[in-house]
């Protein structure tokens, strides 16, 4: 299914609501000295990866409930990328996961991927499940195992994923590790992280010159004692030990309860080690839900240290911006929508910060000032910036409500029936 621009925005009634909007907003933001244009401008050229798992109905240990029109091909997925980024023009780049997603015809791929305008950002490796007639078996770990004949199945699996991904013209590679324990005694702690690090400096030794590495932490799941890369700490130490072309990456899901996530993306910009980021958001473990949908100030938050760190740390290198999700209610496709449309928002507000008049107030131990600068960009409603910047490339001015005129859904299933499976969580 591929989309085209005019059949978006048909209702003349809602460009010119838009319009009234976008320039009282407008005339508002230029009076407070605030550059609009490059305000419309950042959001256009924001551009989110996303996941190829998370195309089709996710599902948990109690039952998955299939999304009927599911993609049950890698090119099916790149369309159904398309579409998202046709009402978007935020969803421009996908991040495949291997093996779920290896490509079977190379150019084909690149093809499709370069006429809907979709770049490939980091592909990720999976040393978490075991594949049919693989010699040995992840159960115990991967990278971390106390088997050598394990650790190097999972070093050769990485080094085939960068070869893929080279292929397909991508310049990162994500690993996350399951490894870890669920009983006390169970691992030797220190024997555990050191097979890590040596593997992944084998897996480092691989990396193209251009090429980043992401480590990719998180606390539990799918063992409930220890995880090998449980927090930002480690990742950290890991990339650090790996060398310049390895950094962090931070996916929302995987902190504990309460963790100030805002300070740990400062501290690894300060540091140059941030990667990029896997959005999604949750109430209580990694739930993988949409976007800002429980706790979008505290993404407002993250956004404000990620502005500040652009216009300040040099030293940290160009971040990679990806969706981590798994629609286990949602249509996978409104649920992406709903995400990109939320990141794009909360950029805008965090771009609104005047972070010169709050470093001041800062300094001056001005606290309620603090909090009024932060409010007052965060209460501003942005919404005309993020519908200006999608006019501007001929995208839907409202994504969602395109996609249900359209009867997306309903031409998917036509197209595909209703039983077909995504590979994917
Ligand atoms: C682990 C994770 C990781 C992916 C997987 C699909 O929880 O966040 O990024 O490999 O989800
Ligand atoms: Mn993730």
């Amino acid at each position: 299914m591929i989309l085209n621009p005019d059949q978006l925005n048909t209702n003349k009634d809602d460009i010119s609501i838009h319009k009234d909007q976008f320039d009282n907003l407008a005339s508002s933001l230029s009076r407070q000295n605030i550059q609009v244009d490059q305000i419309v401008n950042k959001l256009a050229n924001f551009q989110i990866a996303i996941p190829s798992w998370a195309l089709g109905a996710g599902g948990t240990r109690f039952g998955r409930f299939s999304y009927h029109g599911e993609p049950s091909s890698l090119e099916q997925k790149l369309e159904d990328i398309g579409v998202i980024h046709s009402l978007t023009k935020s969803a421009g780049a996908v991040s495949l996961h291997i093996p779920w997603d290896i490509p079977k015809d190379y150019n084909a791929i690149k093809e499709l991927a370069n006429s809907l305008d979709i770049k490939f950002d980091a592909v990720n490796s999976n040393t978490f499940q075991d594949q049919p007639n693989a010699k040995e078996s992840y159960k115990f770990g991967s990278l971390s195992n106390t088997s050598q004949a394990v650790r190097d199945q999972a070093i050769a699996h990485n080094k085939e994923v960068i070869n893929i991904g080279e292929k397909l013209g991508s310049k990162s590679i994500t690993v996350w590790l399951a490894d870890g324990s669920s009983f006390p005694g169970q691992s030797n702690f220190q024997t555990a992280l050191s097979h890590t690090q040596n593997s992944l400096k084998d897996i480092y030794k691989s990396l193209p010159n251009d090429w980043k590495l992401f480590i990719e932490y998180k606390p539990y799941e799918p063992y409930f004692y220890s995880t090998v890369i449980q927090d930002w700490g480690t990742s950290f130490m890991l990339a650090n030990e790996c060398g310049e072309k390895a950094f962090t990456l931070v996916d929302l899901g995987h902190h504990l309860p309460n963790t100030n996530i805002e300070q740990i993306v400062s501290t690894l910009m300060l540091k140059g080690k941030l990667g990029g980021f896997h959005f999604n958001d949750s109430k209580y473990g990694d739930d993988d839900i949409t976007v800002g949908s429980i706790k979008p100030y505290a993404l407002f938050l993250i956004f404000n240290e990620l502005v500040y760190g652009m216009e300040n740390n040099p030293q940290n290198p160009e971040l990679s911006w990806m969706i981590d999700a798994s629609h286990n209610l949602k249509d996978p496709l409104e649920d992406l929508i709903q995400s990109l449309e939320t990141i794009q928002i909360t950029y805008a507000k965090a771009l609104l910060v005047d972070q010169t008049k709050l470093k001041q107030a800062q300094e001056n131990h001005d606290v309620s000032l603090c909090q009024e600068i932060l409010q007052n960009a965060y209460l501003t409603d942005v919404r005309p910036l993020v519908k200006q910047a999608r006019l501007q490339q001929q995208g839907a001015l409202d994504p969602l409500k395109a996609y249900r005129l359209l009867s997306i859904r309903e031409q998917l299933i036509k197209e595909r029936g209703k039983n077909t499976v995504a590979t994917g969580l």
